[in-house]
């Protein structure tokens, strides 16, 4: 399927913000014409999103749920046709925030990235080198054509809402529109989105990159990445009350470049590394197989792997049970078994187990993305990513099959949404005592359930709500959570930091006529 073209905004926003997003886009386009001194040709567009339950699993290739929010980045492009040395001026309508650059290619033809820098254009210059790997795969000849640019992003940065998958998977797509390609291929602009964003420094899985092009209006979106990359629309069921998601800043900035070596980063060492743990602890014959995730090796690789080895679970009649939810029960216990450093491992005591040495530990799973610790917790993340696994596979089921369509259903949600909340912070150690704080106030206040969203260590929560209770929620984290803590903080900001958020379409090309 093809990322769609919009010709009337109406395609591509809820109703309820036409109004305000007919300014925006009309702004843009005016700066455009101001700066440049001709019109934009067209604008490609991408939105953020918000992870409704699936945390830290994507890298594990395991399914998730996420979908696009109606905040966006917008990206006005003007070709300059005919120029032998491409040039790319890039600027911002929040130019005193992020300053207007201008670059080329260097000798090699190639995009120069330095990820070490905190540098707002660092997301198109990726952008920009994944579209041009792949056009250039596809036709030898091709010649990249410069481009003028305006952006406009309404994402949150450092907020969990994913700005730099959005703004990363806009430019590859401006990118592709800007050479020519008129169809471009929703999944090949996910695959190398993906790809792409990783050369920003950060080891991410593909979940945000798919929310950001594949959602579809009105419907969550469940992405599976094994065996290959698929995403099937969820539409909510008509539940009464009405099923309300609120999102909630905790304003406590996460900066994944900063923290990625003890954060992020490691998160995905240890997922890998526990991969590995347990396929050797437990015999299998073959190796793990090399797969899309960051490090090639995956706990998703490690249990098809290993219930095809042993022929699947057996049930009490001694039949062979094939069933993906009860393997994922099946791996908890056999995790519980292995694994069982609650205070982790070293490099040595790994190497000792899964026969590699330590320097080749370190040169496969930790040179690329360095990251730094003395113990990894590997029965922690194993069991954060095989119990979220199955907490996915029970919300989708809710959603699919809804048992009752009132308050129990909601309750049910909300309690798996809790439950992870509670394995993010006990098992896999991502949130901080800020959203701890939120969520619980928010369920004192009547929500069904909440946590955080995106990578966590600060950035967004995510609450289900009764309608009927959004504003004691939001009274409740004003007086004891915002004000308390940031007795300072400006009337604008605090009006935007919680979102009643509707589910957003995902990438579109617009013309600009
Ligand atoms: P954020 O930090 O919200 O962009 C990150 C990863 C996702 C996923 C989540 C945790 C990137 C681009 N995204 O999201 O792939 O692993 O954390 O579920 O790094
Ligand atoms: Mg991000």
């Amino acid at each position: 399927m093809d990322v769609p073209w919009a010709t009337s905004l109406k395609d591509i926003y809820p109703e309820s913000v036409w109004g305000i997003q007919k300014q925006r886009w009309e702004h843009l386009l005016a700066k455009f014409e101001e700066h440049y001194g001709r019109p934009a040709e067209f604008v490609s567009r991408s939105p953020g999103r918000v992870n409704i339950i699936g945390e830290h699993i994507d890298y594990s290739l395991y399914e998730v749920l996420p979908m696009a929010v109606t905040a966006d980045l917008l990206l006005a492009v003007a070709l300059k046709r005919g120029s032998p040395q491409p040039r790319f001026r890039i600027a911002n309508v929040r130019s005193e925030k992020f300053p207007e650059r201008d670059f080329g290619l260097n000798n090699e033809g190639d995009v120069e990235i330095d990820p070490s820098s905190l540098e707002w254009s660092n997301y198109f210059k990726s952008g920009l080198r994944g579209a041009l790997q792949l056009l250039r795969k596809n036709h030898p000849k091709f010649a990249l054509q410069g481009m003028d640019i305006l952006v406009d992003g309404t994402v949150p940065s450092g907020g969990g809402l994913s700005s730099s998958a959005a703004f990363v998977c806009a430019s590859s797509l401006a990118v592709m529109v800007a050479s020519g390609e008129e169809k471009v291929d929703k999944r090949e602009l996910v695959e190398l989105a993906i790809v792409s964003e990783r050369a920003v420094g950060v080891n991410s899985g593909g979940m945000d990159q798919s929310a950001s092009v594949f959602s579809i209006r009105g419907n969550a979106l469940y992405v599976s990445f094994k065996p290959e990359l698929r995403a099937e629309p969820i539409k909510f069921p008509n539940v009464n009350p009405e099923l309300t998601f609120l999102i909630a800043q905790s304003f406590v900035a996460a900066d994944k470049h900063v923290t990625a070596p003890v954060c992020y980063n490691l998160r995905v060492v240890e997922c890998s590394l526990a991969a590995e743990f347990l396929a050797k602890k437990l015999g299998l014959k073959r190796a793990l197989p090399k797969d899309t995730s960051p490090l090639q090796v995956s706990l998703r690789g490690f249990q098809d792997t290993y219930f095809e080895e042993i022929g699947g679970i057996q049930d009490n009649n001694q039949t062979v049970v094939s069933d993906f939810s009860k393997q994922l029960e099946e791996l908890v216990e056999l995790t519980k078994r292995t694994l069982t450093q609650e205070d982790g491992y070293t490099r040595e005591e790994i190497s000792a187990i899964v026969g590699i040495p330590v320097e080749e530990i370190n040169q496969r799973f930790m040179s690329r993305f360095p990251v730094r610790a003395e113990r990894f917790l590997l029965r922690q993340r194993a069991l954060h990513v095989f119990t979220e696994a199955q907490r996915v596979l029970r919300f989708r089921s809710l959603l699919s099959n809804p048992p009752s369509l009132d308050e129990s259903l909601l309750r049910s949600l909300g309690a798996l949404m809790q439950e992870t909340q509670t394995s993010c912070r006990e098992l896999y150690d991502c949130s901080c005592p800020e959203l701890d704080e939120m969520c619980k106030l928010a369920r004192e206040a009547g929500a069904y359930g909440g946590r955080l969203t995106g990578a966590g260590w600060g950035g967004c929560s995510v609450h289900l709500v009764p309608y009927d209770k959004v504003d004691e929620v939001k009274k409740m984290w004003e007086t004891r959570y915002y004000r308390r803590k940031f007795p300072n903080m400006a009337e604008d900001k605090l009006a935007e930091a919680v979102v009643v958020s509707k589910p957003g379409s995902g990438s579109t090309v617009f013309k600009v006529t």
